[in-house]
Protein backbone atom coordinates (compact mmCIF):
# COMPACT_ATOMS: atom_id res chain seq x y z
CA UNK A 1 0.00 0.00 0.00
CA UNK A 2 1.32 3.59 -0.87
CA UNK A 3 2.05 6.18 2.19
CA UNK A 4 0.08 9.10 1.53
CA UNK A 5 0.05 12.42 2.70
CA UNK A 6 -3.46 14.37 2.66
CA UNK A 7 -4.12 18.25 2.76
CA UNK A 8 -7.22 18.88 4.57
CA UNK A 9 -9.60 21.49 6.09
CA UNK A 10 -12.57 20.70 7.72
CA UNK A 11 -15.93 19.26 6.76
CA UNK A 12 -15.24 18.57 2.99
CA UNK A 13 -11.59 17.54 3.23
CA UNK A 14 -13.22 15.02 6.42
CA UNK A 15 -15.28 13.09 4.22
CA UNK A 16 -12.20 11.93 1.71
CA UNK A 17 -10.00 11.44 4.95
CA UNK A 18 -13.01 9.09 6.43
CA UNK A 19 -12.76 6.83 2.97
CA UNK A 20 -9.22 7.13 3.00
CA UNK A 21 -8.74 6.11 6.45
CA UNK A 22 -10.92 3.20 6.16
CA UNK A 23 -8.82 1.83 3.00
CA UNK A 24 -5.06 2.38 4.09
CA UNK A 25 -3.05 0.59 6.82
CA UNK A 26 -3.08 3.39 9.23
CA UNK A 27 0.32 3.76 9.12
CA UNK A 28 0.21 5.03 5.70
CA UNK A 29 -2.17 7.47 5.90
CA UNK A 30 -1.01 11.23 7.27
CA UNK A 31 -3.26 14.05 7.42
CA UNK A 32 -2.30 17.62 7.26
CA UNK A 33 -4.52 19.85 8.95
CA UNK A 34 -5.57 23.20 8.17
CA UNK A 35 -4.89 25.87 11.23
CA UNK A 36 -5.33 29.17 9.73
CA UNK A 37 -8.84 28.85 11.26
CA UNK A 38 -8.06 28.25 14.83
CA UNK A 39 -9.25 30.88 17.07
CA UNK A 40 -9.60 31.63 21.16
CA UNK A 41 -12.97 31.11 22.33
CA UNK A 42 -13.89 32.00 25.95
CA UNK A 43 -9.73 31.98 26.98
CA UNK A 44 -9.76 28.41 25.13
CA UNK A 45 -7.57 27.54 22.02
CA UNK A 46 -9.74 26.09 19.26
CA UNK A 47 -8.81 24.01 16.30
CA UNK A 48 -11.78 23.28 14.06
CA UNK A 49 -10.02 21.82 10.82
CA UNK A 50 -7.70 19.17 13.55
CA UNK A 51 -11.07 18.80 15.77
CA UNK A 52 -13.51 17.99 12.48
CA UNK A 53 -10.95 15.45 11.45
CA UNK A 54 -10.55 14.33 14.77
CA UNK A 55 -14.14 13.68 15.49
CA UNK A 56 -14.72 12.10 12.24
CA UNK A 57 -12.06 9.61 12.53
CA UNK A 58 -13.17 8.47 15.76
CA UNK A 59 -16.55 8.34 15.05
CA UNK A 60 -17.56 11.10 16.84
CA UNK A 61 -18.95 13.61 14.79
CA UNK A 62 -22.12 15.71 14.32
CA UNK A 63 -23.01 14.34 10.95
CA UNK A 64 -26.00 16.67 10.35
CA UNK A 65 -23.80 19.67 10.50
CA UNK A 66 -20.72 17.38 9.52
CA UNK A 67 -18.15 19.39 12.85
CA UNK A 68 -18.90 19.27 16.74
CA UNK A 69 -19.42 16.24 18.26
CA UNK A 70 -22.58 13.98 18.03
CA UNK A 71 -25.77 14.50 20.79
CA UNK A 72 -23.72 17.50 22.60
CA UNK A 73 -25.06 19.76 24.22
CA UNK A 74 -25.00 23.45 24.70
CA UNK A 75 -25.37 24.29 28.79
CA UNK A 76 -21.91 25.69 29.44
CA UNK A 77 -22.31 28.30 26.37
CA UNK A 78 -25.81 29.40 27.71
CA UNK A 79 -24.17 30.37 30.85
CA UNK A 80 -21.73 32.05 29.28
CA UNK A 81 -25.02 34.30 27.18
CA UNK A 82 -26.10 34.67 30.63
CA UNK A 83 -22.83 36.19 31.93
CA UNK A 84 -23.18 38.52 28.75
CA UNK A 85 -19.80 36.39 26.60
CA UNK A 86 -20.04 36.82 23.02
CA UNK A 87 -21.50 33.41 21.93
CA UNK A 88 -22.48 32.93 18.29
CA UNK A 89 -19.85 30.55 17.97
CA UNK A 90 -20.88 27.14 19.10
CA UNK A 91 -19.00 25.40 21.00
CA UNK A 92 -20.97 21.89 22.81
CA UNK A 93 -19.83 20.89 26.09
CA UNK A 94 -18.46 17.85 24.72
CA UNK A 95 -16.75 19.67 22.51
CA UNK A 96 -15.20 22.19 25.03
CA UNK A 97 -13.64 19.81 27.39
CA UNK A 98 -11.64 18.92 24.29
CA UNK A 99 -10.58 22.58 24.00
CA UNK A 100 -9.95 22.58 28.18
CA UNK A 101 -7.58 19.61 27.65
CA UNK A 102 -5.76 21.33 24.37
CA UNK A 103 -5.48 24.92 26.26
CA UNK A 104 -3.64 23.62 28.83
CA UNK A 105 -1.38 21.08 26.98
CA UNK A 106 -0.11 24.46 25.58
CA UNK A 107 0.04 26.12 28.09
CA UNK A 108 2.12 24.21 29.86
CA UNK A 109 4.26 24.29 26.85
CA UNK A 110 3.66 21.30 24.76
CA UNK A 111 3.66 21.90 20.90
CA UNK A 112 0.24 21.64 18.85
CA UNK A 113 1.67 18.84 16.93
CA UNK A 114 2.27 17.11 19.96
CA UNK A 115 -0.72 17.81 21.36
CA UNK A 116 -2.52 16.99 18.55
CA UNK A 117 -0.75 13.52 18.78
CA UNK A 118 -1.93 12.99 22.19
CA UNK A 119 -5.55 13.85 21.59
CA UNK A 120 -5.57 11.81 18.33
CA UNK A 121 -3.93 8.69 20.27
CA UNK A 122 -6.27 9.22 23.38
CA UNK A 123 -9.74 9.42 20.56
CA UNK A 124 -8.23 5.96 19.60
CA UNK A 125 -7.22 7.08 16.29
CA UNK A 126 -4.68 5.16 13.99
CA UNK A 127 -3.47 7.54 11.65
CA UNK A 128 -1.22 10.63 12.21
CA UNK A 129 -2.94 14.06 12.21
CA UNK A 130 -0.66 16.69 12.04
CA UNK A 131 -1.01 20.63 11.91
CA UNK A 132 0.50 22.34 9.15
CA UNK A 133 2.54 24.11 11.57
CA UNK A 134 3.28 24.57 15.28
CA UNK A 135 3.20 28.75 15.43
CA UNK A 136 0.18 30.83 14.74
CA UNK A 137 -0.90 31.51 11.31
CA UNK A 138 -4.29 33.40 11.48
CA UNK A 139 -6.58 33.44 8.14
CA UNK A 140 -7.44 37.32 7.49
CA UNK A 141 -10.37 37.72 5.07
CA UNK A 142 -10.34 41.02 4.02
CA UNK A 143 -13.84 42.11 2.90
CA UNK A 144 -16.49 44.86 2.54
CA UNK A 145 -17.22 44.86 6.26
CA UNK A 146 -13.27 45.05 7.33
CA UNK A 147 -10.82 42.44 8.21
CA UNK A 148 -12.22 39.56 9.84
CA UNK A 149 -10.82 36.44 11.22
CA UNK A 150 -12.23 33.38 9.59
CA UNK A 151 -14.86 32.69 12.34
CA UNK A 152 -16.00 35.72 12.17
CA UNK A 153 -16.14 35.47 8.31
CA UNK A 154 -17.54 32.11 8.35
CA UNK A 155 -19.62 31.85 11.38
CA UNK A 156 -20.48 35.27 12.47
CA UNK A 157 -20.97 37.17 9.84
CA UNK A 158 -22.67 33.73 7.70
CA UNK A 159 -20.08 34.42 4.78
CA UNK A 160 -22.33 37.64 3.58
CA UNK A 161 -18.95 40.12 3.42
CA UNK A 162 -18.11 40.48 -0.05
CA UNK A 163 -13.79 39.29 0.34
CA UNK A 164 -11.26 41.40 -1.26
CA UNK A 165 -8.00 39.80 -0.33
CA UNK A 166 -7.29 36.80 1.67
CA UNK A 167 -3.78 37.13 4.02
CA UNK A 168 -2.31 34.47 6.16
CA UNK A 169 -0.86 36.19 9.27
CA UNK A 170 1.95 34.72 10.56
CA UNK A 171 2.77 32.47 7.57
CA UNK A 172 6.08 33.93 6.83
CA UNK A 173 8.25 32.92 10.06
CA UNK A 174 5.84 29.95 9.91
CA UNK A 175 7.49 26.60 9.63
CA UNK A 176 6.20 22.98 9.50
CA UNK A 177 6.54 20.25 11.88
CA UNK A 178 9.30 18.34 11.96
CA UNK A 179 7.28 15.03 12.13
CA UNK A 180 5.43 16.13 9.15
CA UNK A 181 8.36 16.82 6.82
CA UNK A 182 9.73 13.32 7.88
CA UNK A 183 7.03 12.08 6.81
CA UNK A 184 6.78 13.97 3.47
CA UNK A 185 9.87 12.17 2.37
CA UNK A 186 9.08 8.74 2.59
CA UNK A 187 5.33 9.25 1.56
CA UNK A 188 4.38 7.63 -2.38
CA UNK A 189 1.46 10.22 -3.15
CA UNK A 190 -0.30 13.53 -2.22
CA UNK A 191 -3.63 14.19 -1.82
CA UNK A 192 -5.30 17.14 -1.98
CA UNK A 193 -8.93 16.66 -0.55
CA UNK A 194 -11.93 18.85 -1.93
CA UNK A 195 -11.54 21.49 1.10
CA UNK A 196 -11.60 25.05 -0.35
CA UNK A 197 -8.86 25.86 -1.98
CA UNK A 198 -8.51 29.42 -1.11
CA UNK A 199 -8.65 28.99 3.06
CA UNK A 200 -8.58 25.50 3.97
CA UNK A 201 -5.54 24.47 1.09
CA UNK A 202 -4.16 28.12 0.82
CA UNK A 203 -2.78 28.40 4.29
CA UNK A 204 -1.14 24.91 4.49
CA UNK A 205 0.89 26.46 0.89
CA UNK A 206 1.10 29.74 2.63
CA UNK A 207 3.97 27.68 4.99
CA UNK A 208 7.07 28.06 2.18
CA UNK A 209 9.37 25.10 3.54
CA UNK A 210 5.87 22.81 3.33
CA UNK A 211 5.04 24.53 -0.33
CA UNK A 212 8.73 24.04 -1.37
CA UNK A 213 8.08 20.24 -0.26
CA UNK A 214 4.90 19.84 -2.22
CA UNK A 215 6.29 21.21 -5.09
CA UNK A 216 9.84 19.44 -5.07
CA UNK A 217 8.01 16.30 -4.03
CA UNK A 218 8.69 13.27 -6.91
CA UNK A 219 5.62 11.20 -6.85
CA UNK A 220 2.12 11.70 -7.67
CA UNK A 221 0.20 14.88 -6.61
CA UNK A 222 -3.36 14.38 -7.11
CA UNK A 223 -6.44 17.05 -5.89
CA UNK A 224 -9.97 16.33 -5.76
CA UNK A 225 -11.71 19.55 -6.76
CA UNK A 226 -14.78 20.44 -4.08
CA UNK A 227 -16.56 22.03 -7.65
CA UNK A 228 -19.27 20.22 -9.32
CA UNK A 229 -20.82 22.16 -12.23
CA UNK A 230 -20.24 25.33 -11.10
CA UNK A 231 -20.64 25.36 -7.89
CA UNK A 232 -19.27 24.50 -4.34
CA UNK A 233 -20.76 21.15 -2.59
CA UNK A 234 -20.35 22.94 1.09
CA UNK A 235 -19.23 26.35 1.90
CA UNK A 236 -18.11 29.63 0.11
CA UNK A 237 -15.41 28.71 -1.91
CA UNK A 238 -17.49 29.54 -5.21
CA UNK A 239 -19.03 32.94 -3.69
CA UNK A 240 -15.23 33.97 -2.65
CA UNK A 241 -13.39 32.87 -6.30
CA UNK A 242 -16.08 35.21 -7.99
CA UNK A 243 -15.49 37.97 -5.53
CA UNK A 244 -11.61 37.47 -5.87
CA UNK A 245 -12.22 37.95 -9.25
CA UNK A 246 -12.21 34.81 -10.44
CA UNK A 247 -14.27 32.35 -12.37
CA UNK A 248 -15.70 29.48 -10.17
CA UNK A 249 -14.56 26.74 -12.22
CA UNK A 250 -12.57 23.61 -12.06
CA UNK A 251 -9.93 24.79 -14.78
CA UNK A 252 -9.34 28.06 -12.34
CA UNK A 253 -8.73 25.47 -9.45
CA UNK A 254 -6.83 23.50 -11.84
CA UNK A 255 -4.61 26.56 -12.52
CA UNK A 256 -4.46 27.25 -9.07
CA UNK A 257 -2.87 23.72 -7.77
CA UNK A 258 -0.82 23.89 -10.97
CA UNK A 259 2.92 24.14 -9.58
CA UNK A 260 1.69 21.73 -6.71
CA UNK A 261 -0.27 19.27 -7.81
CA UNK A 262 0.01 17.06 -11.25
CA UNK A 263 -4.01 15.49 -11.81
CA UNK A 264 -6.72 16.98 -10.63
CA UNK A 265 -9.87 14.90 -10.41
CA UNK A 266 -13.18 16.47 -11.46
CA UNK A 267 -16.77 15.15 -11.02
CA UNK A 268 -18.43 13.00 -13.82
CA UNK A 269 -21.06 15.92 -14.80
CA UNK A 270 -17.71 18.07 -15.49
CA UNK A 271 -16.50 15.46 -18.34
CA UNK A 272 -15.70 18.94 -20.13
CA UNK A 273 -13.65 20.45 -18.19
CA UNK A 274 -11.30 17.70 -18.79
CA UNK A 275 -9.87 18.33 -22.38
CA UNK A 276 -9.26 22.39 -20.73
CA UNK A 277 -7.49 21.14 -17.79
CA UNK A 278 -4.94 18.89 -19.94
CA UNK A 279 -4.54 21.90 -21.99
CA UNK A 280 -2.78 23.66 -19.22
CA UNK A 281 -0.55 20.72 -18.57
CA UNK A 282 -2.00 18.80 -15.86
CA UNK A 283 -3.47 15.64 -16.27
CA UNK A 284 -7.27 15.10 -15.34
CA UNK A 285 -9.42 12.66 -14.72
CA UNK A 286 -13.76 12.57 -14.31
CA UNK A 287 -15.11 10.32 -11.71
CA UNK A 288 -17.96 10.57 -9.33
CA UNK A 289 -16.71 12.56 -6.57
CA UNK A 290 -20.01 13.43 -4.20
CA UNK A 291 -19.89 11.91 -0.88
CA UNK A 292 -23.08 12.22 0.35
CA UNK A 293 -22.96 8.58 2.22
CA UNK A 294 -20.29 6.84 3.94
CA UNK A 295 -20.05 4.48 1.09
CA UNK A 296 -19.84 7.44 -1.59
CA UNK A 297 -16.55 7.82 0.70
CA UNK A 298 -15.21 4.61 0.23
CA UNK A 299 -15.73 4.61 -3.29
CA UNK A 300 -13.98 7.89 -3.80
CA UNK A 301 -10.73 6.98 -2.05
CA UNK A 302 -10.48 3.65 -3.13
CA UNK A 303 -11.37 5.32 -7.27
CA UNK A 304 -8.09 7.70 -6.18
CA UNK A 305 -5.79 5.13 -4.87
CA UNK A 306 -6.59 2.87 -8.20
CA UNK A 307 -5.73 5.68 -10.26
CA UNK A 308 -2.51 6.57 -8.31
CA UNK A 309 -1.16 3.23 -9.87
CA UNK A 310 2.35 3.35 -7.66
N1 LIG B 1 -19.49 26.18 12.00
C1 LIG B 1 -20.61 26.92 11.94
O1 LIG B 1 -21.13 27.17 10.86
N2 LIG B 1 -21.17 27.44 13.09
C2 LIG B 1 -20.66 27.19 14.33
O2 LIG B 1 -21.16 27.69 15.32
C3 LIG B 1 -19.48 26.36 14.40
C4 LIG B 1 -18.92 25.99 15.62
C5 LIG B 1 -17.83 25.08 15.65
C6 LIG B 1 -17.32 24.66 16.85
C7 LIG B 1 -16.24 23.77 16.88
C8 LIG B 1 -15.68 23.34 15.68
O3 LIG B 1 -14.64 22.48 15.72
C9 LIG B 1 -16.19 23.75 14.47
C10 LIG B 1 -17.27 24.63 14.44
N3 LIG B 1 -17.80 25.07 13.23
C11 LIG B 1 -18.93 25.87 13.19
C12 LIG B 1 -17.20 24.67 11.96
C13 LIG B 1 -16.07 25.60 11.55
O4 LIG B 1 -16.39 26.94 11.63
C14 LIG B 1 -15.72 25.35 10.06
O5 LIG B 1 -16.10 24.09 9.63
C15 LIG B 1 -14.28 25.39 9.73
O6 LIG B 1 -13.53 26.31 10.40
C16 LIG B 1 -14.10 25.52 8.22
O7 LIG B 1 -13.35 24.46 7.83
Amino acid sequence: MPKIVALAGGVGGSKLIFGLSKSLPPEDLCIVANTGDDEIFHGLYVSPDVDTIVYTLAGLVNKINGWGVEEDTFSALGTLRQLGSNTWFNLGDKDIGLHLWRTEALKAGKKLSQVTEEIAHRFGIMNRIIPMTDSRVQTRVHTDRGVLSFQEYFVENRCEPAVKRLTFKGSKNAAPPETLLSFLEEADAIIFCPSNPLVSIGPILAIRALRESIENFKGPRIAVSPIVNGHTIKGPAAKMMVELGMESSNVQLAKFYMNVCDTFIVDEIDLLDVHAIQALGLQSVAMPIVMKSDEDKLLLAQKILENLAL
